[in-house]
């Protein structure tokens, strides 16, 4: 049987075909979940409208989650197609660009620093929220976000991103303890570098996709599809006893010291 046959995934967070939700977004439905998605704005509410078309659904739905309105109207349309959630997933960051160049202290201000820790943080937790009612009436519901190791390590350009990621992975184990007792299930992926919009234009993304070439076990960069899979198996039945976790899909460039 596939992994997440008659179960139901929101996706937030697909934006191109490059996009990580995508790769998240394709898999759960080669393995047998409905899918609905959202998308943030009017300016892609076509594109993402084709790529729900692909996926054999009609559910695509407004969402810019700095607006707690439009998270909690996300649900009410959803409650009119389905009449429970199994699967959340968070694929959203954003910063001011400004703050994602030169030396930390440098560029980061006060009002980069909110704006990163509420879109790419807080978005977590508010969607969770709203979605709450919706995944007490499934019978195994999870949830998952995207991290960078940038959370945990200090690298260069990260900035104020990597310490909104490091409040990212703290909201998934608080999260998890609050659901745990509901039986949803709270994860995080922390994913290589991929080169999707929301890494293109950022200075020396070439050097560290070359870094993860040379230097990671595997000796290459990772894929969307390679994270969809860990996600749609995070996302499984499989994955029953597993939560709060944060697990890296990264060729395993985080678990090397020094490779010569
Ligand atoms: P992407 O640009 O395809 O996706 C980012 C998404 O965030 C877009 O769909 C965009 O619409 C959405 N978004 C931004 N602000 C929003 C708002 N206010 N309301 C609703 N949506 C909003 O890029 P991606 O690389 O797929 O990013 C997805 C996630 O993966 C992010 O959390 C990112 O930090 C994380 N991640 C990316 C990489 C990488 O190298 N690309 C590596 C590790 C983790
Ligand atoms: C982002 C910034 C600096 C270095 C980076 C990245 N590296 C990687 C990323 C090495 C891989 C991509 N990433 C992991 C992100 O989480 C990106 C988040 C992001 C990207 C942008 C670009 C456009 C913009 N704001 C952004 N906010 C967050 O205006």
């Amino acid at each position: 049987m596939a992994l997440l046959e008659g179960k139901r995934a929101l996706v937030v967070g697909v934006a191109s075909n490059r996009s990580i939700a995508w790769g998240i977004a394709q898999a759960m439905k080669r393995e047998g979940a409905e899918i609905a998605l959202t998308y943030q704005n009017e300016k892609l509410r076509e594109r993402v409208e084709k790529f729900a078309a692909q996926l054999d659904t009609g559910i695509t739905v407004p969402c810019d989650v700095a607006d707690d309105k439009q998270i909690l109207d996300v649900f009410e349309h959803l409650d009119d197609y389905w009449d429970s959630l199994d699967i959340l997933v968070h694929s959203v960051a954003y910063a001011p660009k400004e703050q994602l160049e030169g030396e930390y202290l440098e560029s980061v201000t006060r009002e980069g620093f909110l704006t990163a820790h509420e879109i790419s943080s807080y978005s977590f937790t508010a969607l969770a929220d709203a979605a709450r009612p919706m995944m007490r009436n499934s019978k195994g519901a999870s949830m998952l976000t995207l991290s960078y190791i940038g959370a945990v390590r200090a690298m260069p350009n990260y900035n104020v991103m990597g310490v909104a990621k490091a409040s990212l992975e703290a909201n998934v184990r608080y999260m998890a303890a609050s659901l745990g007792p509901e039986n949803i299930r709270v994860n995080a992926i922390s994913a290589g570098p991929i080169r999707t919009l929301a890494a293109s234009g950022i200075k020396g993304l070439r050097e560290f996709l070359n870094q993860v070439e040379q230097y990671a076990p595997l000796r290459r960069n990772v894929t969307i599809d390679e994270v969809g899979n860990v996600g749609a198996f995070l996302c499984s039945d499989y994955a029953s006893a597993v939560t709060g976790e944060i697990t890296y899909v990264d060729c395993g460039y985080n678990t090397i010291g020094v490779s010569i």
